[in-house]
This record gives structure tokens, sequence and C-alpha cells, in this order.
């Protein structure tokens, strides 16, 4: 049984806990206090974060994009990457440029900055969604798990009106039993 050290508001969390959920897997989730972290967490992750994806064998694997791939690859069904290594490849962009492309506006607009940036991040996000009906291309992937956490947190913290295409998209994305779980998670917090 893996263990997942996580945190219920944290998105990057929700990364993990996402995949976890679309592989059926099960695993230990400890909940850890973001404002009063036990100290035995920086033995796990030096910096001291959430997700921290650990395994009885002795894995101990930190960064929620890391958890992302190594899932992916060492349990592949059902897949989460598209099969066209194109797709793929820009698929991994999106992960690659999160913070250029919603991160850092985010938690900017979460310190108090104006919201201007973030409206031109979802515009951002608009338009590639109105170009394919997934960020990972044709089909649903890790790209899409990789951002939508931000998404669900957004709309209430925000008040973010979605642009069509990405309404439909997290409608899309909501049918799916790993994401509805997730917004439930964040409904309640
Ligand atoms: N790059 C990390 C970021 C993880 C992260 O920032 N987690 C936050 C909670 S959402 C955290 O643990 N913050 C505590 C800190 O930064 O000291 C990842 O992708 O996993």
């Amino acid at each position: 049984m893996a263990t997942l050290y996580t945190a219920e508001r944290c998105p990057y969390a929700a990364r993990a806990r996402i995949v976890l959920a679309e592989k059926g897997l099960s695993y230990d989730a400890v909940e850890i206090d973001l404002d009063d972290r036990p100290s035995w967490l920086y033995e796990k992750n030096p910096l001291g974060r959430v997700p921290v994806y650990e395994e009885d064998e002795g894995l101990v694997l930190p960064e929620s994009s890391v958890i992302m791939e190594y899932l992916e690859e060492r349990y592949p069904e059902p897949a989460l990457w598209p099969a066209d290594a194109a797709e793929r490849a820009l698929g991994r962009l999106w992960l690659e440029r999160f913070d250029d492309r919603l991160g850092d506006a985010y938690y900017a607009a979460r310190r108090g900055e104006p919201r201007a940036l973030l409206d031109e991040k979802f515009a951002g996000l608009e338009r590639a969604l109105e170009a394919l009906p997934y960020l990972s291309g044709r089909e649903y992937g890790l790209a899409d798990a990789g951002y939508v956490p931000w998404i669900l947190r957004g709309l209430d913290r925000f008040g973010i009106e979605l642009g069509p295409a990405t309404a439909d998209w997290l409608e899309r994305l909501s049918e799916r039993p790993a994401i509805a779980a997730e917004r439930e998670v964040v409904a309640a917090l």
C-alpha cells in the first residue's frame, strides 16, 4: 500500500489524488496541516511541501508533476497521455509551463494583486480549449489533471466566469469520478 502525504486545500496534492483515482489505486492519505507541518515531512521532502508519494518498498517522491508521470509509467492503464507523440509533447509542455500559463497569475491574485493577469491566463486556456477538446489534445490526460485543481479552486475564490469552451471542458471532466471526487473536496473546504 502506498501513502500520499497530502492536504485537501493543496491543488498540487490534488493532481496526485486525481491520478491515483484515475488509476484505481488504493493508498493511505496522510493529511498534513500546512500551517503546522510536522518536522518529519522534511525528511521525506527537504522543501517541506506536499504532495509526497511514498511506497512501502522505499520510494519517496515529492513534486506533483513527477508523481503524475511516475504513476503513469508504473501503472500504464488507463493511459493518461495520448498515444500520439506530438500530443504527448504538447501535453507535457502544458505541465512544464504551468507557472507561466496559470500558476503565477493565480497566486498573484491570491496575494491580492490585480485580477487582470489571471483573466488573461483564463482567456489563454479558453483559446486552447476552443481549438482542442482537452489540454492534452484529443483525449483527456495528465495536462488536464494538472490544471483542473486550480480551476476548481479559482471558481469559488475569485468568482471566475469561465468561457464556453472552458466550461464545456470542466463539465466533461466533472463526469469523471476522479474529478467529481476532487470537486467534493473543494466544496467542503
Ligand atoms: N512544486 C511542488 C509545489 C508543491 C506546493 O507548493 N505545495 C504547497 C501546498 S499547495 C506546500 O506544501 N506549501 C508549503 C511551503 O511551500 O512551504 C509540486 O508540484 O508538488
